[in-house]
């Protein structure tokens, strides 16, 4: 665990408040916070995901690359099907699990809070005779802040130019307005609706549960759970079934397309959304600041002095269990020291957002 100061040639700098200094004294002082309850009450919408007010997530964002701009590179392979397929749906419906139980391999940081995912996340299927390329999306919620704002208009706009749409469903929550406002967001005639966690119901209820989804005129429905890996087989076959003939996009052995910098940064804030709760999961902001292999510099961005604390730990115990859980999922050797700033509301700030690379 290390502690530090904004640099001069970071570029991120001056987007952070004057108060960074977190010496060891610093340290000593939070461990005498006995509760970290202090924490200021936030609309309980962001964390909630979902209600009707979804006017103001409308507007697309225009400075966004496209990033199937490169959809021509691949090579054509004669019999290949190919194409993109995005997983969309409500926060916590269990998008980038399913991603990941399809792909075979982790390729989207995964917890059980909403609003996990914040960019548009693929992973590569490559089969013979098939690559099938999957777009994780963010949740799409009603949006309270500019993060919020600018994750919806990733979620809507990855539903372009691509073959397919999939519209996953929680199970366990039910058929609702939200899933429903999703789905009126694309021409859900032709999507594929996948009914999730299946494992965490009454077998007998999944008929019912299909019957209350098939209202919305879907070309297909698949009860499948991510967590056992039940129905995705079926799920795949089909979508494959969907795809054009095409060129391979990536390389066979790709499976994930995310530059290994930002994938260490996610999996750091993966970890920190394990253990930390109340608003401090969107507050919390990761990035990969120095990678000199096998050292790796990770800047943890809170929102408030407050946070600090609560990210570092007792005596920076919770930091060295995110680096050691990091840790284990990289190669061996590599180094990792994380950083705590402050960088106050910038989930309120567009420019912030856009800065952290949302
Ligand atoms: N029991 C069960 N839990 C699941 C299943 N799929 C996902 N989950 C859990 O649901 C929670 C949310 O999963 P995510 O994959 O992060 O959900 P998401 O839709 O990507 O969420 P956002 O990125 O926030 O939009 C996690 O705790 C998962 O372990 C499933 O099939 N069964
Ligand atoms: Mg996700």
């Amino acid at each position: 665990m290390s502690t530090d100061e904004p640099t001069a040639s970071d570029p991120h700098a001056e987007a952070v408040d004057d108060e960074l200094d977190l010496d060891l004294d610093e340290l000593d002082e939070l461990d005498e916070l006995d509760e970290l309850d202090e924490l200021e009450d936030e609309d309980e919408d962001e964390a909630d995901g979902f209600d009707d007010e979804t006017d103001e997530n409308e507007d697309e964002d225009e400075d966004d690359d496209d990033e199937f701009g490169d959809r021509t590179l691949g090579v054509h392979e004669g019999d290949l099907r190919s194409g993109f397929i995005a997983i969309v749906g409500r926060p916590n419906v269990g998008k980038s699990t399913l991603l990941n139980a399809i792909c075979g391999s982790k390729v989207s940081i995964v917890s059980d809070k909403p609003q996990t995912t914040r960019t548009r996340v693929r992973g590569v299927l490559t089969r013979p005779g098939s690559q099938l390329v999957f777009v994780d999306t963010p949740g799409l919620h009603k949006a309270v802040t500019a993060l919020g704002e600018r994750v919806n208009a990733t979620a809507i706009d990855s539903m372009s130019d691509v073959d397919a749409v999939m519209l996953v469903i929680d199970a366990t929550a039910g058929f609702g307005k939200g899933d429903e406002w999703v789905a009126s967001r694309f021409d859900v005639s032709k999507a594929i609706v996948v009914l999730n966690k299946i494992d965490r119901i009454d077998p007998t209820k999944i008929l019912a549960q299909l019957n209350a989804v098939s209202k919305l005129g879907a070309a297909a429905y698949f009860p499948v759970s991510a967590r056992t890996g039940d129905g995705v087989g079926d799920l795949v076959a089909h979508l494959v079934g969907l795809m054009p003939e095409g060129p391979m996009y990536f390389p066979d052995d790709v499976v994930r397309d995310l530059p290994e910098p930002e994938w260490v940064a996610e999996l750091v804030r993966e970890q920190l959304l394990a253990v930390t709760r109340d608003e401090l999961p969107y507050s919390i902001a990761t990035r990969v600041t120095e990678w000199e292999w096998p050292r790796v510099r990770c800047e943890i961005i809170v929102e408030r002095d407050s946070q600090k604390g609560m990210v570092i730990g007792k005596k920076g115990a919770v930091l060295k269990e995110v680096g050691t859980l990091v840790r284990k999922q990289l190669p061996e050797g590599v180094y990792i020291e994380l950083f705590v700033k402050v960088d106050k509301d910038w989930q309120r700030k567009p420019d912030r957002v856009e800065r952290l690379g949302y």
